[in-house]
């Protein structure tokens, strides 16, 4: 979907998405003019959502007015709507026809004599990605306010703790990339962060962060909003089920399944604890309801949890899909319960019958009754061949 018959090898293109950019766009494509390598073709894609402030227009003027210069050229792409800055990227990139892509803001939050040291990282030094970095040493922010910041950190640790990436800055809007590197690969592009799907996706590539100071910018005014942040957990999310489980170095399928087990049991044990904690509570700690109503509500969220713990972490299934996660849950909800039934029948004939003690006979009855459940939520609920 993204390769290009005209792909160039010694052509860079370079991305510049806009909306309502008129103050910015002609001088950042001056300036990107100015402090470009020697010796090496670029071309300036300038991607415009039909700005209401007449930015496309500005940039047609400004091509119809100035000489073709052999090694920079420029070019501007019309999208109908404003539809969203990791989209205008990909256009750009579909468009585009180096070998090498740069991906940066037109506001000046990414200073172009930067541009040079992301393409050497790429042509000179062979990295497969460079990342233009605000939170390496010798990087800053200039200009942000600190909920601005602490909203930048957050957004930052949430990517990296919890999509596995060590890239100091994947937040960063300004990198380069071989263009081989997405080859082949479904690219989503939805929200602000195109760079953090790269990263994710791309498996075995050489990554160089360069530090530098990011300023706010002067003209214009900010397009982040509510519906960028919420875009942004959407894609983390989205992201997230992207990734294998974590356990799939391992090979061999008797420790996968004793693993899966265990996992199982300590899921378990969770769910016991908020079955307690919540009964507990809702008797005398947050409200006085009936006990045996407390119980209830204490048995369906136990279930609940252990539903979704074991579904995330014990099966590592990341499919969220509404109607498979329901049915899940009611085939789920159903073993729990055949379970109970089946430690309460055993508890009874192992006292009653053979006269064990009740608390080995609690013990026992569990156990079973859990593997029991282990076995079938394996099998039926995670779809899961038996030994895996
Ligand atoms: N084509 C297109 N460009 C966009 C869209 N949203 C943002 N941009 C451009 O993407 C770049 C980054 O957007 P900014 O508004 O600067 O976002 P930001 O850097 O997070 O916020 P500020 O710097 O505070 O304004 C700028 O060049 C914008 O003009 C969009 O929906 N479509
Ligand atoms: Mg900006």
């Amino acid at each position: 979907m993204i390769e290009n018959k005209f792909m160039n090898s010694n052509q860079v293109s370079i991305i510049i998405p806009t909306y309502n950019e008129s103050k910015n766009i002609i001088s950042i494509l001056k300036s990107i003019g100015s402090n470009l390598p020697k010796n090496l073709h670029t071309e300036a894609i300038v991607v415009d959502d039909n700005s209401p402030d007449g930015t496309g227009k500005l940039v047609e003027d400004y091509l119809k007015n100035i000489k073709k210069m052999a090694d920079y050229t420029i070019e501007i792409i019309h999208r109908k709507a404003k539809d969203g800055l990791g989209s205008a990227i990909l256009k750009g990139i579909q468009h585009a026809k180096g070998d090498t892509i740069v991906v940066m803001d037109c506001d000046f939050s990414h200073p172009p004599h930067i541009i040079p040291k992301l393409i050497e990282s790429i042509k000179k030094y062979q990295y497969d990605i460079v990342v233009a970095s605000r939170y390496i040493k010798g990087g800053k922010i200039q200009g942000w306010s600190l909920k601005r910041k602490t909203m930048s950190k957050f957004a930052t640790l949430i990517a990296k703790k919890g999509l596995g990436i060590d890239t100091k800055d994947p937040m960063s809007g300004f990198f380069a990339f071989k263009r081989s590197i997405i080859k082949g690969l479904n690219i989503d592009a939805i929200g602000y962060k195109f760079l953090l799907e790269i990263l994710v996706k791309t498996r075995d590539v050489t990554i160089k962060e360069i530090p530098y100071t990011f300023q706010d910018r002067k003209f214009g005014s900010s397009k982040l909003s509510i519906r960028t942040i919420f875009d942004y957990y959407r894609s983390v999310w989205k992201l997230y089920r992207y990734g294998k489980p974590l356990e799939k170095q391992e090979k061999r399928s008797s420790v996968k399944f004793l693993y899966k087990a265990g996992r199982f049991y300590t899921v378990g044990a969770s769910g016991f604890i908020v079955n307690y904690m919540i009964s507990l509570l809702l008797t005398g700690g947050i409200s006085d309801m009936w006990y045996l109503h407390a119980n209830v509500v204490g048995i369906i969220a136990s279930i609940t949890t252990n539903f979704i713990l074991n579904k995330t972490w014990t099966f590592g299934d990341r499919d969220f899909r509404v109607k498979k996660t329901i049915s899940q849950y009611g085939k789920f909800a159903m073993f729990s319960s055949l379970g109970a039934l089946v430690q309460l029948g055993m508890v009874y004939f192992l006292v009653d019958s053979n006269n064990i003690s009740y608390p080995l006979a609690l013990i026992l009855a569990v156990m079973t009754a859990a593997f029991g459940n282990f076995i079938l939520n394996k099998k039926f609920t995670f779809k899961e061949k038996l030994l895996e």
